[in-house]
């Protein structure tokens, strides 16, 4: 297993290399260019530029995040072809520099969604991101793309950026009508063309679960449970179309059983990595983000970790969004000191099953 950290850039982000190096445990970064629009190519000289000081800081960064799947490949337009094109150069970019997963979506128009992004919890007064399908109901999609923009402290969110939701009721309009085996027949479609390159890259594609795990506003969602994942890695069927399994994400169902969907795609080798990170359930569709501790929340992360330790231990993982604690101001959840103290509680667990596997 190697832990890593999400790391936006020099410029975007408010955690610094050093900071993220001085974390126990800590090898490396998955990595993120955030001012790269959906469809364009990364060019080797911007990847270069993002990873130079990150060697320099004695880190690695083997995960690429977010290469995000223009909509246009997504609803099957006829301009797909050309930001295929676009995807497959960006993999073989990446590959130069030595990247080996790449974690991306195929979530129509949103990815992950909150409707409020610093939400107090009473106990302990942090807060955290909180979703609750009944004021999201009072919303629609343009205020809550608004409001997220307006409470980011000026970061953009990684899935929100502006050039991207400018468009965003026509885009809605264009999914009007879209099925599920629709959204997949072009998702296969996708994986056609870029899985062969990556076979040859030697890179991974990771998928991410639709977040919240359940349809949105009428869009399909086609990535929300172990069914779900199945269907999509039978879409093509090689060790590089795997799964990002985010425990957050697909937990946010309390009926997905996440340490059982880890090992059936552990078992399957098709995870290269997770993002972990621990969920309270408070009613029907209604969370918020808790610590990673397993006593904070609804997800049992002994299981998690002994899951990926038992099925796929060379995983890449990254603790997943932070709460805000100690007047911590920076992008919601992606602040330093919890995400620092989720890193070392997940090794810390790691350190204990392998110990005690290694004496039995
Ligand atoms: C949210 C992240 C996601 C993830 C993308 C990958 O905080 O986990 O934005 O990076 O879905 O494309």
């Amino acid at each position: 297993m190697k832990m890593t950290f999400r790391w936006f850039g020099e410029n975007s982000d408010s955690v610094s290399l050093s900071q993220i190096r001085q974390i126990p445990g800590m090898t490396g970064l998955m990595g993120f260019l955030d001012y790269k629009a959906a469809g364009e190519v990364w060019t080797e000289e911007e990847i270069e530029r993002y990873m130079a000081p990150i060697g320099k800081a004695g880190l690695e960064c083997e995960v690429i995040e977010s290469v995000n799947v223009h909509e246009d490949i997504k609803m099957g337009l006829p301009a797909r072809d050309e930001y295929i094109e676009n995807y497959k150069t960006t993999i073989r970019n990446l590959a130069k520099s030595g990247v080996k997963v790449i974690v991306y979506n195929f979530m129509p128009v949103f990815d992950w969604l909150r409707t409020d992004l610093a939400r107090v919890i009473e106990e302990d007064g942090s807060n955290s991101l909180y979703f609750d399908e009944k004021d999201l109901g009072a919303m629609g999609p343009l205020e809550i793309v608004k409001k997220t923009a307006e409470n980011c402290n000026g970061f953009s969110l990684p899935g929100w950026e502006p050039e991207r939701l400018a468009e965003l009721e026509k885009t809605l309009k264009q999914y009007e009508g879209m099925t599920g085996d629709d959204l997949r027949e072009n998702y296969k479609y996708f994986l056609n063309a870029v899985i062969p390159v990556c076979e040859e890259t030697g890179i991974r594609m990771a998928c991410h679960p639709d977040d919240p795990a359940w349809p949105i506003f009428g869009l399909p969602r086609i990535a929300h449970s172990q069914e779900d994942f199945d269907k999509i890695v039978k879409l093509y069927d090689s060790p590089a179309n795997g799964v990002c399994l985010c425990t957050g994400s697909l937990g946010s169902e309390p009926g997905n059983d996440i340490p059982s969907i880890i090992r059936h795609f552990g078992e399957m080798d098709r995870l290269p990595c997770l993002h972990v990170r621990n969920i309270k359930h408070l009613g029907y569709r209604h969370f918020r983000e808790a610590s990673h501790l397993s006593s904070d929340g609804d997800l049992d992360m002994y299981a998690i970790m002994k899951a990926v330790y038992d099925t796929c231990p060379d995983v890449y993982i990254r603790p997943d969004h932070g709460r805000m604690i100690w007047n911590e101001v920076g992008r919601p959840g992606y602040g330093l000191y919890d995400r620092a103290l989720g890193a070392t509680y997940l090794n810390g667990l790691w350190e204990a099953i392998e110990k005690s596997e290694n004496n039995k």
